[in-house]
């Protein structure tokens, strides 16, 4: 039985890469940072069918000991400070977490499991001001915040450690990937939150930043699959994740208001506090080196998913006063 270990495993992708873990048959490890809260929200559904330890990105010791102690086969380093937005109220934290715990996961596995096989989750933030559209694994980098920037350190280190070291280290660049586990703060998560309360009666408007801003949405479920067969390759290589299309925020609030026969209209109000101090360009995806070496498609489209996330957020606000 292979064993993974996960860092992230609280957050909405390690949810869903610990459960096809599992059901592949591996012993699945997740990395948890002390908290005095218990955060397992996501994963409380098959958390007696995991092994918890405790350790932080910041703390290399931790992820020294962490690492001995699971024997891992494979790596994914899906810990981070994931939203943009704060990145440019914390970039020093942002920082810390997202760009230097990458080559602390590495240093980790050099010295104590080099055998195993790593994953770092990158970003189409990334690509930011884009060179070129779509955006393929030789598109350069030009980063628009902090977050980016991070990712983009990330991203190189374990470029270098697969190069300087002979790690089989690889890079997913991911592009937006949702889910009903997806972070409140996050735009579509954030749409169909605030549409499921209105429909509810729980709130009278929703307050959004950019209505024009666009990205490629897919859905984490199929992203994670992606993650486990680029490490089921012969040589370590890095892939580009994305469905190749893109919608507005526009359209996404057209379709989840709609579900619930509701028009967003009539709800949704502009707020400059959601604007951005720099965004980034026309983020969309060209998959095809996943689509050819990896046999990866999406399986979900934005539709289906938009309606995936409002239906679980009416449930859950129909049930709770
Ligand atoms: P989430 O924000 O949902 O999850 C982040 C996870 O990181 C949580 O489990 C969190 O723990 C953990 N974490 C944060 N800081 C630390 C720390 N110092 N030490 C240990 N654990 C920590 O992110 P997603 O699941 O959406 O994304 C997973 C990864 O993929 C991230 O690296 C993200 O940047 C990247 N990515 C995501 C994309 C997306 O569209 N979702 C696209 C491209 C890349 P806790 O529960 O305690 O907060
Ligand atoms: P993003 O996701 O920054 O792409 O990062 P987010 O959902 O936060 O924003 C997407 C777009 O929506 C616009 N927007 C708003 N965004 C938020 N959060 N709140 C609002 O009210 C709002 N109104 C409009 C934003 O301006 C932006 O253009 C996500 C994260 O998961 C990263 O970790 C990951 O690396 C990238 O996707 C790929």
């Amino acid at each position: 039985m292979p064993t993974a270990l996960i860092s992230g495993i609280t957050g909405q992708d390690g949810s869903y890469l610990a459960e096809l873990l599992l059901q592949k048959g591996y012993r699945v490890v997740g990395i948890v940072r002390r908290s005095s809260t218990t955060p397992y929200e996501r994963i409380s559904h098959f958390v007696d069918k995991v092994e918890l330890l405790s350790a932080d990105l910041l703390d290399q010791h931790s992820l020294l000991e962490a690492m001995a102690e699971c024997k891992p086969d494979e790596v994914y380093n899906l810990a981070a400070q994931s939203f943009v937005q704060t990145s440019w109220n914390q970039p020093v934290l942002t920082g810390e977490f997202t760009a230097l715990g990458v080559t602390r996961m590495l240093e980790a596995l050099r010295r104590v499991a080099p055998e195993a096989r790593f994953y770092q989750a990158s970003s189409s933030e990334q690509y930011g001001k884009v060179v070129e559209t779509p955006q393929s694994e030789s598109t350069p980098f030009y980063p628009r915040s902090p977050y980016g920037v991070a990712k983009c350190y990330g991203h190189w280190i374990t470029v270098n450690y697969r190069e300087s070291y002979g790690l089989y280290a690889v890079s997913g660049i991911l592009f937006n990937h949702e889910s009903p586990r997806r972070g409140l703060e996050f735009v579509t998560r954030k749409v169909t939150d605030g549409a499921a309360r209105i429909k509810v009666g729980k709130s009278r408007e929703l307050r959004l930043g950019n209505l024009d801003a666009r990205r490629d949405w897919g859905f984490a479920g199929d992203y994670v699959d992606a993650m486990w067969r680029m490490l089921q390759k012969d040589a370590p290589d890095d892939y580009v994740i994305g469905t190749g299309t893109t919608h507005s925020v526009r359209e996404l609030c057209d379709i989840a208001f709609a579900r619930l026969d509701l028009d967003y209209r009539d709800f949704v109000v502009q707020d400059p506090r959601f604007f951005r101090p720099a965004e980034v360009d026309i983020l969309v995806a060209d998959p095809s080196k996943a689509v050819s070496c990896l046999d990866w498609r999406p399986q979900v489209s934005f539709s289906a998913l938009v309606e995936m996330m409002v239906e679980s957020d009416l449930a859950r606000h129909s049930q709770r006063p």
